[in-house]
């Protein structure tokens, strides 16, 4: 059966406001890891002037009752396909309504749902209809109060949103908690959590003098692992207040710690539920990353508790208003913290690290969604399933799109509309609209064209020629702008791109700048609004050709077209004072590099390359931070967009080539490197350390690629001997990513090491999965994969072992992955079928590896698009994997 004929397409012109207020609700749950009984009292008015029942949905529940103002609902009620429908007989009514769930038997981690012993809750999107009927709609914002029974000895900590106002023991060994959120809140921002935990606890005054507790619960023995993320949590308080002047609302935070849980975190007023991986961490389980990754997620959910819970979504289609705003919060404040961390000397350079990060991030993740099927808005028309639309282009797109705002408004104006965005709209469900009106209005400022950013789907294009004219010492920058064709949207509509611009004097040194008009030269780096499909920017007093540097600080999420010679790009990779456009430079340089070797086998690495490497590595100016990143090549996932059709197996080889090749040429400057940039003392969280381990771990991956023995002999070393995880995992890493006969009992040894470490383990089963074969004589990865399915440790229920097994390997190693015999597609569908049987988010987060397939070679081709047709013919297939292998064959 063609699955996905089936699954109905919501959109977004079909809003339509809600015909009843819901004023307050009342929970009651009686818990039980297989029965629980849920209560709920809603207050219900309706709205002056509307008409009609009132709609609640539901979905795997059990009805025990349904009462109106007391009485049993009869006529009143009737079954829909979303779940109920009441119509009370006069304007206000309470409606009382009993469910039965079992929370053990809930896979799909949304709804209530058992891990590890404990009670715990994931409701966003629409997992609050699993827990009892209501009208599980953002726009419809009630006032909260909780209260948990439960057995004391298996449920010894039971939370909810908002303030404790009252807790006791009861008979038979039971007890009780009651929480009040005092801030009217939409459904997705409900929690509870009835677990054995234990607290971190700190108190810290406010801005206005007010005393919060602040809590992060941790399983029983895990204390000493919750001490990053609460100073990350403090850290992010804090800059709430000083940036925006935002106060934390309620007497008590709580961060809480599941095993189980599908995506990284959740922002539940007052109750934040964390994916346990952003939040435990020891020096000695956890990298430099993890830290780093921690004190983001951390922050992002803080932040979501003004903008997102205070002010929050009128409906789904509006995500990336508290999504989109609160990446690029959480991207500025990790960028100020490193700032700070580094010191006044290597700030700059710090924050540029933190931009070359996430704009990678966005390139891989988004431009590549942007060019395929499921391509859409950051502010999408429609969808078939909202979990499918928790994407790059939503999330990383449209931080992008809000530092657009900030950038063209200034930090000044930003600040100012978004105080005016509080001010207008604190307590509401509103629109993107609103958002970019209070930018606009409190800038006096017209965003109507900005607005396209909003509904144009697709990566743009700018075009940048230039011509200078000795004669009149002038020279003219030409731009231009187009963005492909995405489905659905064959034409699209010029948009506002800032462009920040430098001009590189022949000596490597920027030029100031003075545009046409101007009556003196300026700043050396100047944004340009480029708002025409075509324009020209004439710059004077220009004595010599200069090259331009575009898009500094990557100033907009488009791609930049240029043409420029191998020997202009090496000048901008030793010259360019943007560092975002060094490493840019450095990109472009291997990307060209890698596909010319992809096209033809038996050519060799050029020579010229090589030295813009090695000019890299020899630049002892750079902050290691930075030459860690600029001397890793582009990602394999981003080649596979940029390359023709797609074939991995000669970009691997050609990828390996190039690396050997630098671990060969450079195996003094990397051993030097090693040696040089050792990190003394004992492990802290401090870019200028990580910086250094991050070059050091580097080093060793291209010595290991080139089998150098020193090299080999130093990641042994330093895998067996390192007292931190980054230094530990890096060393193993290397021997993993080589020919060399030791990585398999380094292997054996890691995993005894941490054989009751999950979130260790998550790293050991991604590492393998993502292996490229060094050495011929190794059996494809795919059997590897297969094994360590079977590896106790193992679960298919855990999202995270998905994700560190089966996405490392679907996502993560392309080449093994499309194995010419199609075997690795096979083995995804039989995955994915699985996979959706018990958890519909997370097969169809594993479903979109194959999306792209259409760039592939004609033969691989055909053999994904067999095993596509097989997922979307299964029995019983969910809606969240149907939209993706539905569009995916379009
Ligand atoms: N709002 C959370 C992420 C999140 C989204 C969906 C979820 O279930 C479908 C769970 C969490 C955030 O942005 O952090
Ligand atoms: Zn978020």
């Amino acid at each position: 059966m063609d699955n996905t004929l089936q699954t109905p397409t919501i959109l977004r012109s079909d809003y339509r406001p809600l015909a009843w207020r819901v004023e307050s609700v009342e929970l009651d749950f009686r818990l039980d890891a297989e029965q629980t009984l849920v209560t709920s009292r809603l207050a219900c008015v309706r709205v002056p002037g509307a008409s009609g029942p009132l709609p609640l949905d539901g979905e795997d529940l059990e009805l025990v009752s349904l009462r109106i103002d007391g009485a049993e609902a009869g006529e009143c009620m009737r079954r829909t396909e979303r779940g109920l429908e009441v119509t009370p007989g006069s304007d206000t009514a309470t409606i009382e309504i009993v469910t039965r769930v079992n929370p053990a038997a809930n896979t799909t981690l949304s709804g209530l749902y058992a891990s590890k012993g404990g009670l715990f809750t994931q409701c966003e999107a629409e997992g609050f209809r699993r827990i009892t009927y209501f009208p599980d709609r953002p726009d419809v914002m009630a006032r909260y109060t909780v209260r948990l029974e439960a057995e004391q000895a298996s449920f010894p900590v039971l939370l909810s949103n908002g303030n404790l106002v009252d807790s006791g023991e009861l008979p038979g060994d039971r007890h009780y908690a009651v929480w009040e959120d005092p801030f009217p809140k939409p459904s997705y921002l409900f929690a509870l959590v009835a677990a054995d935990l234990e607290a971190m606890e700190r108190s810290v005054e406010t801005l206005s003098g007010r005393e919060v507790l602040l809590q992060v619960w941790v399983e029983p023995g895990n204390l000493d692992r919750a001490g990053h993320a609460m100073d990350s949590l403090v850290n992010a308080l804090r800059w709430d207040e000083e940036t925006f002047g935002l106060e934390l609302d309620l007497d008590r935070f709580m961060i809480v710690v599941v095993a189980d849980f599908n995506m990284g975190a959740m922002e539940n007023k007052g109750l934040n539920i964390f994916n346990a991986r952003f939040v435990l961490a020891r020096p000695d389980t956890a990298t430099d990353a993890d830290f780093e990754g921690i004190e983001s997620v951390v922050a992002h959910e803080y932040f979501h508790n003004w903008t997102g819970n205070r002010v929050t979504c009128r409906d789904w289609f509006q995500l990336t208003l508290k999504e989109g705003l609160t990446v690029f919060r959480d991207q500025q404040f990790s960028a100020d913290m490193l700032a700070r961390a580094a010191g006044a000397e290597r700030e700059a350079s710090a924050r540029a690290v933190k931009r070359i990060d996430d704009f990678r991030g966005l390139r891989a993740a988004q431009f590549t969604e942007d060019s395929g099927p499921m391509a859409h808005p950051i502010r999408p028309d429609s969808y078939q399933e909202i979990n499918n639309f928790y994407t790059a282009t939503v999330y990383e797109k449209g931080a992008a799109v809000i530092r657009m705002q900030h950038t063209l408004l200034g930090a000044e104006g930003f600040r100012k509309g978004m105080n005016l965005y509080f001010e207008r709209h604190d307590g509401q469900a509103v629109t993107c609209d609103d958002f970019v009106a209070a930018m606009a209005d409190a800038n006096d400022r017209d965003m109507t064209q900005f607005m396209r950013w909003y509904s144009q789907a697709g990566t743009p294009v700018v075009r940048a020629s230039g011509q200078w004219d000795a004669d009149a010492r002038r020279y003219t920058l030409t731009l231009a702008q187009h963005t492909p064709p995405t489905p659905g949207q064959p034409e699209k509509l010029p948009l506002v791109i800032p462009v920040a611009v430098g001009l590189i004097g022949p000596d490597g040194n920027d030029l100031p700048l003075r545009l046409e008009g101007d009556s003196a030269a300026g700043a050396t780096t100047r944004v340009l609004e480029l708002v025409e499909a075509e324009q020209h920017f004439v710059f004077e007093d220009v004595d010599a050709e200069p090259v331009p540097s575009l898009l500094r600080g990557f100033s907009a999420p488009v791609l930049l077209e240029i043409d420029e010679s191998d020997a202009r790009l090496a000048f901008r990779m030793a010259h360019d004072a943007d560092p975002c456009n060094r490493w840019d430079a450095a990109q472009r340089y291997a990307e060209r590099v890698i596909l010319a070797l992809a096209a033809k086998a038996d050519a060799d690495v050029p020579e010229a390359f090589l030295d813009a490497w090695g000019a890299l590595l020899a630049d002892e100016s750079l902050d290691p931070a930075f030459v860690a990143l600029a001397a890793t090549l582009p990602g394999e996932g981003w080649l596979l967009e940029r390359m023709r059709p797609a074939d991995p197996a000669p970009l691997r080889a050609a990828l390996m080539r190039v690396m050997r090749a630098i671990g060969e040429r450079f195996a003094d400057q990397w051993l030097g490197l090693y040696q040089r940039l050792e990190v003394r003392g004992p492990y802290r969280y401090h870019p200028a350390d990580a910086g250094c381990r991050a070059l050091r771990n580097l080093a060793l991956r291209y010595l290991a690629a080139a089998g150098n023995e020193d090299g080999l002999n130093r990641a042994e070393t330093q895998f067996e001997y390192a007292e931190n995880m980054t230094e530990q995992f890096g060393g193993l890493a290397a021997l993993v990513h080589s020919a060399s006969p030791v990585a398999e009992d380094a292997l054996d040894n890691f995993h005894t090491r941490f054989s009751s470490d999950a979130l260790v383990l998550d790293k050991w089963f991604a590492l393998q999965a993502g292996a490229w074969r060094w050495d011929e004589a190794a059996p494809p990865v795919l059997e590897r994969v297969k094994a360590l399915m079977d590896d106790p440790a193992f679960k298919l229920t855990n999202p995270n072992k998905v994700y560190s097994l089966l996405g490392a390997f679907f996502r993560g190693n392309p080449a093994e992955f499309h194995a010419a015999d199609g075997s690795g597609h096979a083995f995804w569908a039989e995955q994915i079928i699985a996979l959706d049987a018990m958890n519909p988010q997370v097969a169809s987060r594993m479903a979109r590896s194959l999306e792209n397939w259409r760039r592939y070679t004609p033969a691989l081709q055909t053999s994904i698009r067999t095993q596509l047709e097989r997922v979307r013919d299964a029995d019983g297939l969910s809606p969240d994997v149907a939209e993706v292998v539905g569009k995916a064959l379009v």
